[in-house]
């Protein structure tokens, strides 16, 4: 292979910086009209009476839409593992602050956005439930049925030599991409034309095909670039709903982007999270039991799946586990995915649980992690379809030079500052789906492909470019393609990290297909051109159809996860508690890469993220259940200050699983890093943190 895995850069990059790239804030119609929204300012209750007729009499407005006139809709459909959102004009019950009470339609966005002020609503308020501590809360199991028992844990831990018991805690965060999400909605007669910021074109399609009573063919939804989504773009959310409904209130097209405050209370957060974690071990350091409980806030009406344990049974060798996973119902916006949901915070307690660990039995934390490594999946016990986690902690310690580490703690120095390392391992299991694509071969020399898969800036644009050319044969410059379209070939969502291994195996299986086909007009003249082929045959092009379904539960081997090591080193002023992390190395088995660059973007992208959540990032509500710091100057997340040296580097070898041995790596940069870091600070301080964001109160 020569294409495959070669640093390229983005194809779509020259276009991104001219602006030519449509996004959807970018989508105009001389017809259109624009929407604001009208959201609750209290948490709990229900509305008694909303007046909208100093709205109505505004300049330029066309319609004020509410509960009290709102059309009838059917309920938004479920994925599995991806639930809907409530549509919140389905009656008069408020469930958290924010929430959409009405959208105004007006020939410009400053008329809507004034008329929205004038809109005036009369509560039945009641005393909302917040926080996770919260002792009116209802607690329910996570329904996605993630919780695992293994073995005796009890009689385990009873027998241990060492018995590890803490609690952790984690901060809401808030996705916040850059791009605002924005809908365009327009109706051509019984058709429904959409443009969004999603990262799951057909998700977005079901889900108003379902609430309005079409076909699925009768709606369209396009986004063939969106400013970023983390996670955000997974849920077809309330905005989207309103803005396709308010544009047949009025029979012609509306825009609405959401405001950054907007973005806080309308497009998912992570939750807030605790976790407890017991551990038992033996002196010589081998993990005899683990207990992992998860708990992480939800809407009341919104579903969420936060898979916190997910990762641990597999994590490493221990052979008695159980792990439990619950949802604490609150009136908050409806958390949602966030890079890499769940296993973020799972990761955080389990790696600072055997970093501690590490300290109490005098054991190299590389060593312990070694010591219990899972040389078969711990649960089935068959071998992994391949596995490099041993050698993302050796060339990780290798390039970081963890061996110049003096174990003790507080000892290392440099200048006025506590010096600190750090380490945590990570096992992500990336999550993938069905996909189809077509690609069609033209008279012209150039190979065309189809998908209705989204690029939210990860790089799908470019590997399916070096995919289709390194299979066909063809030059990188020959290959178009063209995705974010419901209307093409059936895709997963951007999400799970499961997208490169869902739609290069679906080009994959296209490509072979065209092959075949091209190999029967070749009718065995060896060496014909295609576009020989194509002449010879009168033919203008040739089409194939491919498609991959996610590998059966195979017998013989167990599918493998991503793997990765993370390092940090932090300087801590020794009189002001001051933080920095000074470097960080992030070693990544992800199967084979597809782009070297893009990857590495990747990763270093998530590392950033991971900085964040560690010693930044905390969506906070107040009493009344408002995000009160809901902007950027308010919400804080890193800036080039904040984010020192990151060296990245893959190891491993191609996944024997799919086709192209390909994993995800779209979130694996982010799960280790908090743990990083807090155990560094722990190697640098002594203080063990067990809460995130980590502020300077705590190091003061
Ligand atoms: N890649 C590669 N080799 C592999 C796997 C992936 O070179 N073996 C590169 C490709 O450039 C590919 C990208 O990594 O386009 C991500 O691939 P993958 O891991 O399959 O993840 P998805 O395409 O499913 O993207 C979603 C993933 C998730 S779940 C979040 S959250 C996230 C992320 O990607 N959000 C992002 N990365 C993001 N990057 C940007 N710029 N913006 C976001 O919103
Ligand atoms: Mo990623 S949080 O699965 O979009």
């Amino acid at each position: 292979m020569t294409i495959l895995g070669r640093p390229m850069d983005r194809v779509d990059g020259p276009l991104k910086v001219r602006g030519a790239a449509t996004y959807a804030s970018d989508v105009t119609y001389p017809d259109l009209t624009h929407a604001a929204l009208v959201q609750s300012t209290i948490a709990a209750g229900a509305i008694r009476r909303i007046d909208s007729a100093r709205a109505e009499a505004a300049p330029g407005v066309l319609a004020v839409i509410t509960h009290q006139n709102a059309p009838r809709l059917a309920d938004p459909p479920s994925e599995p593992f991806y639930p809907s959102a409530r549509f919140p004009l389905k009656d008069d019950k408020i469930l958290h602050h924010g929430q959409h009470l009405g959208v105004v339609v007006a020939e410009t966005r400053a008329q809507a956005v004034a008329a929205a002020r004038l809109v005036t609503v009369d509560y039945e308020e009641t005393a909302p439930v917040l926080g996770i501590e919260s002792p009116d809360a209802a607690i329910v199991r996570n329904p996605y049925g993630i919780e695992l028992e293994r073995g005796n844990v009890a009689a385990a831990l009873a027998s241990a030599d060492v018995v590890y018991d803490e609690t952790f805690k984690i901060a809401a965060e808030t996705n916040s991409p850059m791009g605002l999400f924005t809908t365009v909605a327009r109706w051509e007669g019984d058709r429904l034309v959409v443009h969004d910021s999603t990262q799951w074109t057909l998700m977005v399609r079901r889900t108003l095909a379902t609430m309005f009573g079409l076909s699925e063919e009768s709606v369209r939804v396009l986004a063939p670039y969106i400013g970023g989504g983390f996670g955000a773009g997974l849920r077809a959310w309330p905005h989207t709903m309103l803005t396709a409904l308010a544009a047949r209130v009025v029979g012609r097209p509306v825009k609405l982007v959401l405001t950054r405050p907007q973005m806080f209370n309308s497009v998912g957060h992570r939750p807030e999270t605790r976790q407890r974690v017991r551990l038992g071990a033996t002196r010589a350091g081998r993990l005899i039991a683990i207990d992992h409980e998860g708990t992480s806030t939800r809407g009341i009406a919104d579903g969420n799946v936060e898979p916190i344990t997910l990762a641990t049974g597999a994590a490493y060798a221990w052979p008695n586990v159980a792990t439990h996973d619950r949802h604490v119902l609150l009136n908050i916006p409806a958390p949602c995915a966030m890079r890499a949901p769940g296993s973020a915070e799972g990761n955080f307690a389990i790696e600072s649980a055997l970093d501690e660990l590490s300290y109490q039995l005098q054991i190299d934390p590389i060593e312990l992690r070694l010591l219990n490594y899972a040389e078969v999946h711990p649960q089935s016990g068959l071998p992994w379809s391949s596995k490099a986690l041993r050698e993302c902690f050796r060339t990780g310690a290798e390039r970081f030079g963890w061996a110049k580490r003096d174990p003790r703690i507080g000892s290392m120095r440099s200048g006025h500052h506590l010096v600190g390392y750090g380490v945590a391992g990570v096992t992500y299991e990336w999550f993938s789906s069905s996909c189809k694509a077509s690609i069609s071969i033209g008279r012209d020399g150039r190979a065309r492909v189809q998908s209705a898969a989204t690029d939210i800036g990860t790089g799908t644009y470019t590997i399916a470019t070096q995919v289709v050319a390194e299979l066909l044969g063809v030059d990188v410059s020959q290959v178009d393609v063209a995705i974010g379209d419901s209307d093409m070939p059936l895709a997963p969502q951007s999400g799970g990290s499961g997208l490169a291994i869902s739609l290069s195996g679906a080009i994959e299986n296209a490509a072979a297909n065209l092959q075949r086909k091209l190999d029967e007009l070749r009718g065995g003249r060896s060496g014909e051109s295609y576009v020989d082929i194509l002449s010879r045959h009168g033919l203008d092009e040739l089409t194939a159809d491919g498609e991959v379904t996610p590998h059966p539960e195979q017998a013989s081997m167990a599918p493998s996860p991503a793997f990765a090591a993370q390092f940090a080193e932090v300087h801590i002023d020794a009189d002001l508690g001051l933080l920095r992390v000074a470097r960080m190395v992030t070693a990544v088995d992800g199967g084979r890469i597809l782009n070297e660059k893009l990857a590495r973007s990747q990763i270093m992208g998530a590392v950033v993220m991971g900085i964040g959540m560690a010693m930044l990032e905390e969506t906070i509500f107040d009493a009344t259940g408002r995000v009160a710091n809901a902007t950027f100057g308010d919400y804080l997340i890193p800036v080039n200050a904040d984010v020192p040296d990151l060296d990245v580097v893959f190891v491993g070898e191609p996944d024997r699983f799919n086709a192209l041995g390909i994993k995800g790596v779209g979130e694996i940069g982010i799960i280790g890093v908090a743990a990083a870091i807090a155990n560094a600070v722990y190697h640098a301080t002594g203080r063990r943190l067990r809460s995130l964001p980590i502020t300077i109160d705590q190091l003061l």
